[in-house]
């Protein structure tokens, strides 16, 4: 007899004993499982080795029936490299998705016998002194809700109310005035992990339930909820939280269906297919430390998938705007009107600028898991220090989506703007 024919019936026990109000979850339905498949072969067949994206992937893969031993062997090496690196630059968020793989990986022994719990409390105690010395963290909030994730699925050690003081203020979920839903989504499944394990702290439920009205107020009209690569995290947040909200205040359905449609377009990078899974799955990170570390000898597939790669071509020239804005160090505007190909991308812009003005419009990039991140533009460094990065706008609205990634059409009005985060 098969594992699975005796877990059913004790999957149902459980099930039943939790109220169904406590959670709402949508998720694929049978004749929608094939959709995923895209975004599977996209993250077992990566080969970048970004150090970001082999623990996210081997997060997404835990909730995959399949097992990619091949894949997953590589992907759990390269956490390992991670971890082992003995220079103490790792930020801490990274330290924790790593630590979460580890997790998701079954491989709890490397973390008790590393003491890696302890290490990671101590990365975090490093973010909140510089919090309270310089007023923000030394990385980011996004990445404080990872640190808090991890300690609390991990049983590592913190102060709730220190936890409340860093959660507390909307101004943090912020960057350059805008709501980050990325960041507000890791927040609420932080503290609600902690909530759960330490319930019945007000405050704790008063800043998620604040949260959970502000991700609320993000869907739009076609489900969205922030941008296309921010909804599934706030699917994750909404499916823990649904004690927050009423029935009618988000359409979980319809949100699913816009995000099925979106691939694979939107969802061609393996670190966003890895994000947007979980929650296609009606899962969450807070799902990590639950499920059985034994499969079905079935269910192990060696196989690599291959992929298929397409560029559309075209001898058709459209005519954009491009210009650079920074009145955070100078008074700085330039602008010129660029001609590209039809199906040009913003980086291809921004190359034939450079060519007309190397003073004006020379630029840098840095590569990154979710593709090239631009650096400096006319000279001028976009600084962690000083806590400033080119912002990508077209027609005045930030992108969401990088300078490599995102196609232009005509008569876009491109911007990159040294702005503050
Ligand atoms: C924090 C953050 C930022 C911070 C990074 C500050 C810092 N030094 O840490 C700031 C505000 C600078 C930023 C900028 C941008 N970001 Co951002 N960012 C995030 C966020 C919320 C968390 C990233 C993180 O800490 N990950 C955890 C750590 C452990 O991993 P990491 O590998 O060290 O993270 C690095 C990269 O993520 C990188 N990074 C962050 N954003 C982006 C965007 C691009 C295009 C690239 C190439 C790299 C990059 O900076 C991080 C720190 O070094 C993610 C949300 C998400 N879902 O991942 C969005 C996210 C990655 N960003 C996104 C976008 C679109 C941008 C911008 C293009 C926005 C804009 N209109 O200008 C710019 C980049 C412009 C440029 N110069 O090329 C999208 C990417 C989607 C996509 N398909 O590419 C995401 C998914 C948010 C979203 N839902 O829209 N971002
Ligand atoms: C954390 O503690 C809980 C309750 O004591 C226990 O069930 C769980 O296995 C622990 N998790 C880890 C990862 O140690
Ligand atoms: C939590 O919110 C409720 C209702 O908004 C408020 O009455 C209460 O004072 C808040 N509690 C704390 C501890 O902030
Ligand atoms: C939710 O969205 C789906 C798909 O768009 C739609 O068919 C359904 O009627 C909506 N449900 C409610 C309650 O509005
Ligand atoms: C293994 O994965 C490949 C690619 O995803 C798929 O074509 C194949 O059918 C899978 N094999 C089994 C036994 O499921
Ligand atoms: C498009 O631009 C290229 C080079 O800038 C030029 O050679 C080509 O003739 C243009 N095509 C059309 C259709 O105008
Ligand atoms: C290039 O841009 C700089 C800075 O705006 C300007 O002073 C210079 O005249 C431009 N050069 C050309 C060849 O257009």
């Amino acid at each position: 007899m098969r594992v699975s024919q005796w877990l059913a019936p004790v999957g149902f026990l459980l099930f039943s004993l939790f109220p169904a109000h406590l959670c709402k979850i949508c998720e694929v339905n049978s004749k929608q499982k094939d959709m995923l498949a895209p975004l599977i072969n996209t993250m077992v067949n990566s080969n970048e080795l970004y150090p970001s994206i082999a623990p996210q992937i081997l997060m997404a893969l835990k909730f995959v029936k399949q097992h990619y031993s091949k894949a997953e062997t590589t992907f759990l090496n390269q956490v390992k490299l991670n971890i082992m690196q003995c220079d103490g630059a790792i930020s801490s968020g990274q330290f924790a998705l790593d630590l979460l793989a580890l997790t998701a990986a079954c491989q709890t022994c490397i973390i008790k016998d590393y003491e890696l719990v302890k290490k990671l409390e101590q990365k975090f105690q490093a973010e909140v002194d510089n919090i309270d010395k310089h007023g923000h963290p030394l990385t980011t909030y996004y990445q404080l809700g990872l640190d808090v994730l991890a300690l609390c699925l991990l049983n590592g050690t913190y102060s709730t109310s220190k936890i409340v003081d860093l959660f507390s203020v909307e101004q943090k979920y912020s960057y350059d005035n805008q709501f980050s839903v990325d960041t507000g989504a890791l927040a609420v499944l932080a503290l609600t992990c902690v909530d759960r394990k330490n319930p019945g702290v007000e405050e704790i439920r008063n800043i998620t339930e604040m949260l959970v009205r502000m991700i609320l107020k993000e869907i739009k009209p076609d489900g969205t909820i922030g941008n296309i690569y921010s909804t599934g995290q706030a699917m994750q947040a909404l499916f823990v939280t649904s004690k927050y909200y009423k029935e009618e205040d988000w359409n979980c359905t319809k949100t699913l269906k816009t995000v099925l449609n979106h691939i694979p377009q939107a969802f061609h990078k393996p670190i966003a297919a890895s994000q947007v899974l979980p929650a296609l799955q009606g899962k969450t990170y807070l799902d990590l430390t639950q499920g059985s570390c034994q499969f079905n000898p079935d269910d192990i597939n060696n196989s690599n998938p291959t992929i298929t790669e397409s560029t559309p071509q075209s001898h058709e020239n459209i005519s954009v705007k491009y210009q650079v804005v920074d009145f955070i160090n100078k008074h700085l505007q330039e602008s010129i009107d660029i001609s590209v190909p039809k199906g040009s991308l913003f980086l291809d812009v921004m190359e034939k600028a450079e060519e007309q003005n190397q003073t004006a419009f020379r630029f840098t990039t840095k590569s990154s898991e979710w593709g090239p991140y631009v650096t400096s533009v006319a000279g001028i460094e976009a600084s962690s220090k000083d806590r400033t990065y080119w912002k990508l706008l077209n027609n005045g609205q930030p992108l969401s989506q990088g300078v490599a990634e995102f196609v232009v059409s005509e008569g876009d009005k491109l911007e990159v703007r040294l702005s503050n985060y």
